[in-house]
């Protein structure tokens, strides 16, 4: 299928959901999870760090890490494809979910619908899981270990508001993203390889209904197979020529 067909489908689509993943934010300089490992991905392994068994067994390591992910995430932008979906927004109903915990959408303009994984500047305590809403203290540079502030009610460490894995995704960001997948008219499925669950399958809820689920991914993803339409480009290249074609022109 041509890009014109695309248009047509763009234009046509009252409610469009998006799914946004790790690619989605690469060209703001933030790495994916699983492209080459480098920089700081190279020695910490988001799969072995990304628990709640990591972070009770070294929660300075696992707080240190965090804090540099989240100073990175201060430091960058967001780039053409977060302020093409804000854009979207401005003339269709557009539903956003990411499973990004990155601000970059919200930076851009856009309204999440659901952060599905949570977000990195959310905090709350480990053992009781109260809120935990002071200034957070970045410094410059960061060490190795960091010991994590720890929790007015109940002393226990705090911890970022993000998902685990082996836990729950928060119930309401995830019918919320349940819902506008099998409500949409069309799915737009972006940076994301599809291997994290459940996430991953919520473009299945709206191929079920026989809507059109177009992926953005310069690669293969575990979603190819399955979605109607591929097109093997860039976030920050491919989004904003799909604003143009769902306004018309282009
Ligand atoms: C570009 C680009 C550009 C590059 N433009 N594109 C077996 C089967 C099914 C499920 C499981 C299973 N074994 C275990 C599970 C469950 C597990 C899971 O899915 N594991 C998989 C590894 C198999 N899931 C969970 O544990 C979830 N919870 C759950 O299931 O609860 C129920 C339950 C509870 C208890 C027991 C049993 C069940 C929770 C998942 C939480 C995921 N958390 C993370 C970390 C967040 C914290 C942090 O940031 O540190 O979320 S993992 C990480 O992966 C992060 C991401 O949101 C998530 C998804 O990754 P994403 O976004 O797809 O990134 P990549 O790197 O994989 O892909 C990037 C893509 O971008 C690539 O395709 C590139 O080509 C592309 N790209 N440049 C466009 N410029
Ligand atoms: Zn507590």
């Amino acid at each position: 299928m041509s890009l014109p067909d695309i248009g047509d489908l763009l234009a046509a689509a009252e409610h469009i959901a998006v799914l946004t993943g790790a690619g989605m934010s690469a060209e703001s300089g933030v790495p994916t999870f699983r492209d080459v490992q480098d920089g700081l991905w190279a020695k910490y392994d988001p799969m072995t760090l990304a628990t709640e068994e990591a972070y009770a067994e070294a929660p300075d390591l696992v707080w240190a890490w965090y804090l540099r992910r989240a100073q990175m995430i201060r430091d960058v932008r967001p780039n053409a494809g977060h302020l093409a979906l804000a854009e979207l927004a401005e003339f269709k109903r557009v539903s956003v979910i990411t499973q990004n915990v990155d601000d970059l959408h919200e930076r851009a303009g856009s309204t999440v619908l659901s952060h599905v994984h949570g977000g990195l500047f959310a905090y709350r305590c480990f053992d009781c899981a109260a809120p935990w809403d002071e200034e957070l203290e970045v410094p410059e540079t960061i060490p190795e270990r960091v010991a994590p502030p720890k929790c007015a009610d109940c002393g226990g460490w705090i911890r970022p508001g993000i998902v685990w894995f082996g836990e729950m995704l928060p119930p309401k960001a995830f019918q919320d993203a349940v819902d506008a997948s099998s409500s949409c008219d069309l799915m737009l499925v972006v940076g994301t390889s599809g291997i994290v669950q459940p996430a991953g399958s919520l473009p299945f809820a709206a191929l079920e209904r026989g809507k059109p689920v177009i992926e953005i991914n310069p690669e293969e993803s575990q979603l190819t197979a399955y979605v109607t339409h591929s097109l093997r480009g860039t976030a920050a290249e491919v989004l904003p020529q799909l604003v143009k074609l769902a306004r018309g022109e282009g």
